[in-house]
């Protein structure tokens, strides 16, 4: 099977970046509560590809500004562990491995793998609140609160619980994944554009293309549980087989087809950048065709 393309080399810059701060601004093993601060770092600081925080550094880097950017970067690197930690639960998808590790409530019990979500919630608001200053806290929390909320991640999550044990048809899917994944990666361009002074042409520009990344990225996903190697996504493989999913519709071919026209839509979205947005393009063609 193929390699998939290599991961670029500012891509690989901007995870050690990432990485370094999170485990900067995660409390430290020792502080009490010692096993739910353990269990946050222990899912947090697991390899990831880090792609929202990326998505959010280029979008601020597109304004000249990406140093801005480094706090909604962690700040969404930590919501996406919180919600990878409640997607594993029993209640939820009942996967036992995650990030090549055994999920965080088989290592930690599922009472202090609760307690870390919310603590890592907690902290991503933390910390926006501190680093920005009004109004754009404000905007930046508000934006966060809704991304996860109801009309965000709890609602695909929702959404997707119920589609488990029903039939559901292709726009439902859309919705539940654009819900899921793709409003996450849409609020990471938009608190990066936000962070480094764009207008709002651009904000609108850069979250159409994080949007459309987001669906991409989750088909992929979609593909890789049927034809991925556990050994490269950390993660148990054919978990999804009694699911609806977008290859039982499209087929692997077709998934990988649908998953390249979004990120073309996605690529659209950057017209008005001309060159200045070559690394985004980049990233969605890295997306397209990874393999882990
Ligand atoms: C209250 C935060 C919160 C969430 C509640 C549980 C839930 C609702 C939502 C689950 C959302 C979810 C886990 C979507 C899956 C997204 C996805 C494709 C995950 C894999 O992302 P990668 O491949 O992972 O970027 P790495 O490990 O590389 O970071």
């Amino acid at each position: 099977m193929s390699q998939g393309p290599a991961v670029p080399a500012f891509l690989a810059e901007y995870q050690r970046r990432v990485e370094r701060t999170l485990d900067a601004i995660l409390p430290p093993d020792g502080e009490p509560p010692a096993e739910v601060h353990r269990s946050m770092r222990y899912t947090v600081l697991a390899p990831s590809k880090r792609i929202r925080a990326a998505v959010a550094l280029l979008s601020a880097e597109m304004c000249g500004r990406e140093e801005r950017a480094l706090e909604v970067a962690c700040a969404t690197e930590l919501v996406h562990a919180a919600s990878l930690i409640l997607d594993d639960l029993p209640a939820m998808d009942n996967a036992p491995l995650r990030r090549g590790r055994p999920a965080n409530h088989l290592a930690f019990g599922e009472a202090t793998a609760i307690l870390a979500s919310f603590g890592l919630l907690a902290l991503a608001f933390e910390r926006i609140a501190r680093a920005y200053e009004p109004p754009l806290a404000a905007r930046l929390t508000a934006l966060y609160a809704e991304t996860i909320g109801t009309r965000g991640l709890v609602a695909g999550q929702a959404d997707d619980l119920v589609a488990d044990r029903a039939a559901i048809d292709f726009e439902r899917l859309e919705r539940i994944h654009r819900l899921k994944t793709g409003v996450l990666f849409g609020a990471a361009a938009t608190a990066g554009a936000l962070a480094a002074g764009a207008g709002p042409r651009e904000v609108a520009a850069l979250a159409a293309y994080a949007k459309n990344l987001g669906l991409a990225f989750q088909i992929i996903d979609d593909l890789l549980d049927v034809e991925g190697d556990p050994a490269r996504t950390g993660k148990v493989t054919r978990q999804d087989l009694k699911k609806t999913t977008f290859v039982s519709f499209s087929g692997t071919a077709g998934a990988r087809q649908l998953a390249r026209e979004l990120c073309q839509t996605a690529e659209q979205a950057l017209a008005p950048f001309g060159p200045a947005a070559d690394r985004l393009r980049e990233l969605a063609a890295f997306v397209a065709g990874r393999r882990a």
